[in-house]
């Protein structure tokens, strides 16, 4: 090749260059010239040392021209086509972010964690325990006879022969009393089972709490204070609290604690059956069978303990209807708390 080629050369890469449309035209214009292995000026730039002696560094000069000049041109015109490939329009940095969808606690969650705090303020520890229980922690240490309508095997889940779920929390106080020697001061939260028909009121698994103080000179003064002071704490300042007498096996003597409709204050309402007054929890002082089976001494020591359903008492503290809203994970439900 000839000097006097090299100037047409350039004319014609400089021309692919300017009509290349895209990037991968201009891309086969660069292979096609510079290319390390077939380029066309990589070529020119490996015959230099073959060109006559007398010719030679006026030929470099010009090759190295022409590399440069195409050099040139390719850069300037991939910057050209890459500012128009079309972008979408710039982000609004001062646009607010997206907020992730917040979780909230589950209302029993939070009726539970309340009552625990209250609880714990008035120095009782919580314990949890065995949701699969025997026959003895669910029912004989609990003074609850083979002949109890309580036990029958239609009224429980049992799994297996002696083995059930358990249908009540009582299960972990009876076990805290097997291990430990009094004082005791707990509070056992947690699910319970049993087979009933499930409606607004009724579900086969709800969740209790359940308390248990023992030690020397516990008496029912003490039961009426504790219980009266979580009542005023849980649902407010203002209600008032009445004790009737009631049965439980496991508690001699017995009662039921009422609250002043937390609706109508006492005066009648159609939920309180206009009585004025509404069931929160049964309550007593151990019965001495109980601490005959856990190996204490109720010459020594006396208690007292009491049971409510944590499900019922978010439904009347929030004015909840039907206890099915809370097992059914409706999200429009589950957000109002
Ligand atoms: C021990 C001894 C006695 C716990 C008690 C109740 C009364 C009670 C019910 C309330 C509504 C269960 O959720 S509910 O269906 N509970 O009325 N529970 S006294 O008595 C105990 C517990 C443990 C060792």
């Amino acid at each position: 090749m000839g000097l006097d080629e090299i100037g047409p050369l350039r004319e014609r890469a400089l021309s692919l260059i300017r009509a290349a449309k895209d990037l991968a035209a201009l891309e086969a214009v660069r292979v096609e010239w510079l290319g390390r292995k077939a380029g066309r000026i990589t070529a020119l730039l490996k015959s230099i040392p073959t060109v006559a002696a007398d010719e030679r560094a006026r030929f470099g000069q010009a090759v190295n021209e022409l590399k440069s000049a195409v050099a040139d041109h390719l850069a300037a015109r991939l910057a050209a086509l890459e500012a128009a490939v079309p972008r979408g329009p710039m982000a609004d940095v001062t646009m607010p972010g997206h907020r992730p969808p917040l979780g909230r606690l589950h209302p029993i969650t939070r009726a539970t964690r309340e009552m625990v705090e209250i609880f714990g303020r008035l120095g009782f520890e919580v314990v949890e325990g065995l949701e699969v229980e025997d026959e003895w922690h669910n029912f004989v240490g609990l003074n609850i006879p083979p002949e109890h309508p309580a036990r029958d095997p239609l009224d429980n889940y049992y799994l297996k022969d002696r083995v059930l779920l358990r249908t009540q929390t009582s299960t972990v106080q009876v076990r805290v009393m097997e291990n430990r020697k009094p004082p005791v001061r707990i509070i056992a939260p947690g699910r319970v089972y049993r087979p009933d028909t499930v409606d607004a009121s009724h579900s086969n698994m709800f969740h209790q709490l359940e308390g248990l103080w023992v030690e020397q000179g516990v008496t029912f003064a003490d039961l009426k204070g504790i219980l009266a002071m979580f009542a005023r704490a849980f649902f407010g300042p203002q209600v008032r609290t009445r004790f009737q007498p009631s049965y439980f096996p496991f508690t001699e003597p017995s009662a039921e604690m009422y609250v002043s409709c937390l609706l109508c204050g006492g005066d009648g309402c159609p939920a309180c059956k206009r009585k004025g007054w509404m069931e929160i929890l049964g309550c007593g002082m151990v019965d001495p069978n109980v601490f005959e089976a856990v190996g204490y001494d109720p010459q020594e020591v006396t208690g007292f303990a009491f049971g409510m359903g944590i499900d019922r008492q978010a439904m009347l503290k929030y004015a909840i209807h039907d206890i099915r809203l809370f097992f059914e994970n409706d999200v429009r439900f589950l957000r109002q708390f």
